[in-house]
């Protein structure tokens, strides 16, 4: 899969706005007037429900369950452990009932009040895990970010493709606090810990739910009426359905997300060896002329700690393309390749010869690649915006 991104123009937290082949929708560019103080900035209004409905039942995957890789911890074993982690992506109980499966009535304008759990959300960093997996916080609402390990964690939010920030905890009992102003999903990942991956679902009303570990949910008090209710799931995907709530009434709603997971397509790469070529799943595997590969997967050995980038010195002559593909594998972290200032750290310049075009890829997934065609001569040093800071970085001698 090729991926070309455009110009990214970013301010200090969400003023992400991307021209990506896959991007997710981001702000519209045109000015967004002020919210009225009265009102949140979603137009939710608290009100009270004296006749309201639920809908409530079990979230199941029937069939076989995928037996995901599990998590190997190579780093701070006096914190993390050494012991292998199941994958928490994926969690269903003996009769398929699904755990942290997001419920969401869509679209809701007015009712109950938000929960004061999702307006008091937090992430405890906590042995080198996300507490909890899934956490659902009310949009323009901040959540805070705890470290309680006495080492370092580096905690990084994805809406979509975009990284909205990355931050590092170096401190035991440190917490920070950010506020999101855009509901939706992120995509939460340690770029010291590999392993560590979570999920924080922003909402713009309080029907919702996630469910427990026998796939079970209930949302109350919703005023009657007809409703979209979106089902996600981190591993599975995503469906809508509708339902129609009547007073004082429990609507069942037991879904079976089986079709779902049948049509999600079969990762192009379940387990990569470090140091092992793996095809990316598409018809362009294979190397064309005039391209060189870079792979981005572990230090062999650091057990989802440490990324390189394989070859990390490279000669090239001018005209070749590099394409770089993440092989970290399924439990693997996103990785990019950046020769652009704007994103350097002091550890890792971006070193560019005169002339030349920087180049910024995007976060790459698991399988995913990103290519730049060399067309001028010189030295370059390029990093990873995740784990730059860590060590990723790279170089490439051009030469006519
Ligand atoms: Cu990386």
């Amino acid at each position: 899969m090729k991926r070309n991104c455009g110009v990214y123009a970013a301010g200090i937290m969400l003023a992400v706005i991307v021209s990506c082949s896959r991007g997710t929708p981001d702000q519209p560019k045109t000015d967004i007037p002020p919210a009225p103080a009265a009102t949140t900035a979603t137009g939710y209004e608290v009100s009270a429900v004296t006749d309201g409905g639920s809908v409530g039942g079990t979230i199941t995957l029937s069939g076989a369950i995928p037996k995901l890789p599990a998590r190997k911890i190579g780093k701070d074993p006096q914190v993390c452990g050494t012991a292998d982690r199941e994958s928490q992506k994926l969690i269903a109980n003996k009769t398929g009932g699904l755990k942290n499966a997001v419920v969401i009535v869509e679209g809701v304008k007015r009712g109950k009040a938000m929960p004061s759990a999702a307006q008091n959300a937090e992430i405890d960093q906590n042995k080198c895990e996300y507490l909890p997996h899934v956490q659902v916080m009310a949009v323009n609402t901040e959540i805070a970010l705890r470290n309680s390990d006495p080492i370092l964690h580096n905690i990084q939010f994805f809406q979509g493709d975009n990284s909205l920030f990355n931050m590092a905890q170096p401190v035991q009992g440190q917490v920070n606090k950010r506020k999101l102003d855009k509901a939706g999903n992120i995509y939460v990942e340690c770029a010291v810990h590999g392993w560590m991956q979570g999920n924080v679902i922003v909402v713009d009303n309080p029907y919702y739910a996630v469910s427990d570990e026998n796939g079970k949910f209930s949302i109350t008090d919703l005023p009657p009426g007809k409703y979209q209710v979106k089902i996600w799931h981190e591993y599975v995907g995503e469906m809508t359905q509708e339902v129609t709530v009547s007073a004082k009434t429990e609507t069942p709603l037991n879904m079976d997300l089986k079709d779902l997971l049948a049509k999600k397509a079969a990762p192009a790469i379940t387990s990569a060896a470090a140091g092992t070529v793996v095809p990316a799943g598409d018809s362009n595997a294979k190397p064309a002329a005039n391209e060189v590969v870079v792979q981005m997967h572990e230090v062999p050995g650091s057990a989802g700690a440490n990324f390189l980038y394989d070859p990390a010195n490279l000669t090239i002559k001018v005209g070749t393309t590099v394409k770089w593909i993440n092989v970290s594998g399924e439990e693997g972290p996103r990785h990019t390749s950046t020769d652009d200032a704007e994103w350097e750290t002091p550890q890792t310049p971006a070193i560019l010869p005169p002339g030349a075009e920087k180049w910024r890829s995007g976060f790459l997934r698991n399988g995913e690649s990103a290519t730049h065609k060399f067309t001028v001569p010189g030295k370059y040093q390029y990093f990873c915006e995740t784990h730059g800071q860590y060590g990723m970085f790279g170089t490439i001698t051009v030469v006519p």
